[in-house]
């Protein structure tokens, strides 16, 4: 009896070894992030990404202790419809950065890498020379993860990489389901990577994508295609005209670049640069970014509040009765809500 009691005590302690052993020291994390040292962002990145209680309690206190070291960068999103070029694009662009010595973090918001489970492999190759670079930071998305998992934690990845001195943030989306409209709630400058030839379906060009864009920059104009890729960015910059531009003061740009020859990227640059500029003068720039934070503290209210009601133990029982009821008419939705609600507030 006693011999077996010990050796309870002794896994115990081992657990307990184990866990102080694993439980991440944030005031190391925090120095070194500041430090730029790459293999501790990683860390941080992952430690912020994790789910388990006790590494997002960490993940909590070393965000507000960079706080302070963040902002200080563009942020960039890039969409297109896959086969666009994207990923060229941003190993284009991102090494012309690099070497006019900027330091450039490329993340990744891609739910279709979650559901396929391929692109990851894919981009780390043909970003093959920026993801060698020193000034470049390429950070894929999680490989697991729901639609919404993928980039819960982008805004996240985002502050911790401004920390540790990347002044140009790309993030890089695939135009699936609402995966644009939250990534232009998270960036200043939003553009699309659109091609020649294809139909408008084909370009995800809904009326909504056109209003949350800054510019268009019609990929692939190289070889026997340049004509036609200047053609079609004139046809973009008209019909730019016709929508609303997402950012007050500024008229959306449509403009032909390579990302294969590497042409077209300065242009691209001294946009947004132009954007950067006349934003900030004007107090877009700014404002757009405190309704960002406001809007993403709503948006984890949200997520909260669903989280405690739908994990509440009654409410778990109930919702499969009220679901029946509600589909074979026996009541009202309105009522079903009611009575789940009467139950969540314990009355
Ligand atoms: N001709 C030409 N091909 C390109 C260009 N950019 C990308 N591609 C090709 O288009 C394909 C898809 O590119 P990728 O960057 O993977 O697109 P993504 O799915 O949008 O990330 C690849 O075969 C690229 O080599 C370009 O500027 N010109
Ligand atoms: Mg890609």
């Amino acid at each position: 009896m006693r011999k077996w009691s010990r050796s309870m005590d002794e896994r115990k302690y081992r657990k307990f070894i184990k866990r102080s052993q694993l439980e991440p020291n944030v005031d190391e994390y925090c120095n070194k992030v500041l430090d730029r040292d790459r293999m501790f962002l990683s860390k941080a990145i992952t430690l912020i990404e994790s789910n388990a209680p006790r590494h997002e309690r960490s993940a909590g206190e070393l965000l507000q202790r960079l706080l302070p070291h963040t902002g200080n960068s563009i942020r960039i999103g890039i969409t297109g419809v896959p086969g666009a070029g994207k990923s060229t694009f941003i190993e284009a662009f991102g090494l012309m950065l690099c070497e006019l010595g900027h330091r450039v973090a490329v993340l990744a918001v891609d739910p279709s890498s979650a559901i396929r489970g391929g692109s990851i492999l894919g981009d780390k190759t043909r970003m093959e020379q920026l993801s060698k670079h020193p000034n470049a930071f390429i950070r894929p998305s999680p490989s697991e993860g729901t639609l919404g998992g993928v980039h819960r934690k982008t805004r996240e990845t985002i502050l911790v990489c401004e920390a540790a001195g990347y002044d140009v943030i790309l993030v890089e989306t695939v135009g699936v389901g609402q995966s644009e409209g939250i990534v232009r709630g998270m960036v200043d400058f939003f553009m699309m990577l659109a091609i020649t030839g294809a139909g408008d379906e084909l370009q995800g060009m809904k009326k909504g994508i056109m209003e949350l864009v800054d510019a268009i920059i019609v990929n692939k104009a190289d070889g026997d295609n340049v004509e036609l890729a200047k053609k079609t960015a004139r046809e973009f910059k008209q019909m730019l005209h016709f929508v609303q531009s997402p950012t007050n003061g500024w008229t959306p740009r449509a403009l032909p670049c390579s990302s294969l020859k590497g042409t077209g990227m300065e242009d691209v640059w001294e946009i947004i640069q132009q954007f950067a500029k006349e934003t900030k003068s004007s107090g877009v720039f700014e404002s757009r970014r405190k309704k960002q934070a406001k809007d993403w503290l709503y948006s984890l209210i949200d997520a909260r509040l669903q989280k405690l009601f739908f994990e509440h133990a009654e409410i778990k029982k109930l919702l499969p009765k009220m679901e029946h009821q509600v589909m074979s008419e026996e009541i009202t939705v309105k009522k079903a809500c009611d009575q789940l609600f009467t139950v969540f507030n314990g009355k």
